[in-house]
């Protein structure tokens, strides 16, 4: 049994794959690839319903699932400061509301989508962010509780993505063993994390172990190689990674997120799950080879 694939399709839009301009080219593409589903942006008020679900329906009838939904947290990609662990009361209330829209919208799903949610400050202030770290560990707590409360009403699952210290916040929920520590004191059936093999390589231990240590928690899975750039073209050894989710026995979506898109983004989704499944071949050669007398 190989493992499912998706894309995050805002992702191919930075070179010319924008899925909104050309629905039906992009959406075409990606199942012909051989992918099982795509991840759709959460811009409940800024994507209009109409539009939304015609593109939603349009993958369905391509035969493609919806995974997850992913999240415009950061301000280059929001255009606006969504911050859940924000010590400005206004501004994490915002992030609050943001992931309730998005969490309403993977309620309308027949199988509702994982949302994710993000620590991401107005502005990275690397290396070390002035606000202390309990302070943004409490605040993100209380949004997380908030927002996970929400979701368990309605069915949707939610997966905290922790991000690397330039991007998110220095010294605070940057590692993935981070991450799965926070889930483990909200302990919630609907909580998990999202590995992003680009924040975890950079930020945790061996990329293997933080996997095992998120263990059944781990919900969803960002894939790109260390570089950001579609697997096999860094140093992650992704044929072990391979070997470690089948041990786990993974069964979530492993999603592209290569950003920006390179060299193009019909190469970066050919190349990537070709790549990946001849990594799920030689997995399956070796334990023959382990059992072969
Ligand atoms: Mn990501």
């Amino acid at each position: 049994m190989g493992h499912k694939y998706s894309v995050i399709l805002c992702t191919l839009a930075s070179t010319g794959g924008n899925v909104w301009e050309k629905p039906r080219e992009v959406l075409e593409a990606v199942a012909e690839a051989g992918y099982d589903g795509v991840d759709l942006d959460a811009e409940p008020d800024r994507i209009e319903a109409s539009r939304f679900n015609e593109v939603k329906e349009m993958a369905f009838s391509l035969g493609l699932k919806v995974p997850a939904l992913i999240g415009a947290w950061a301000p280059w990609h929001a255009g606006e400061v969504r911050d859940l662990a924000s010590t400005d009361e206004t501004e994490r209330r915002h992030g609050v509301d943001y992931a309730k829209k998005s969490v309403d919208l993977a309620a309308t799903f027949e199988e509702p989508p994982v949302f994710e949610i993000v620590a991401s400050p107005a502005q990275s202030e690397y290396p070390v962010t002035k606000t202390p770290i309990h302070l943004l560990r409490a605040n993100f707590i209380e949004s997380t509780r908030e927002i996970t409360e929400y979701a368990a009403e309605r069915n949707v699952d939610i997966a905290i993505e922790p991000i690397n210290r330039f991007e998110g916040y220095a010294g605070f929920l940057n590692s993935l063993v981070e991450g799965k520590g926070i889930v483990d004191e909200i302990d919630a059936p609907n909580l998990g994390v999202l590995a992003d093999f680009f924040h975890v390589n950079m930020e945790d231990g061996p990329l293997n172990d933080a996997l095992r240590e998120a263990g059944d928690r781990l919900m969803h899975i960002h894939l790109a190689d260390n570089n950001r750039q579609t697997p096999g073209t860094g140093h992650i050894d992704f044929l072990d990674v391979v070997r470690t989710l089948n041990a786990m026995n993974f069964s979530g979506y492993i999603s592209l997120d290569s950003v920006p898109c390179k060299p193009d983004w019909r190469t970066a989704l050919t190349g990537t799950i070709d790549f990946m499944k001849q990594m799920e071949k030689m997995a399956a050669l070796q334990e023959r080879i382990a059992k072969a007398v």
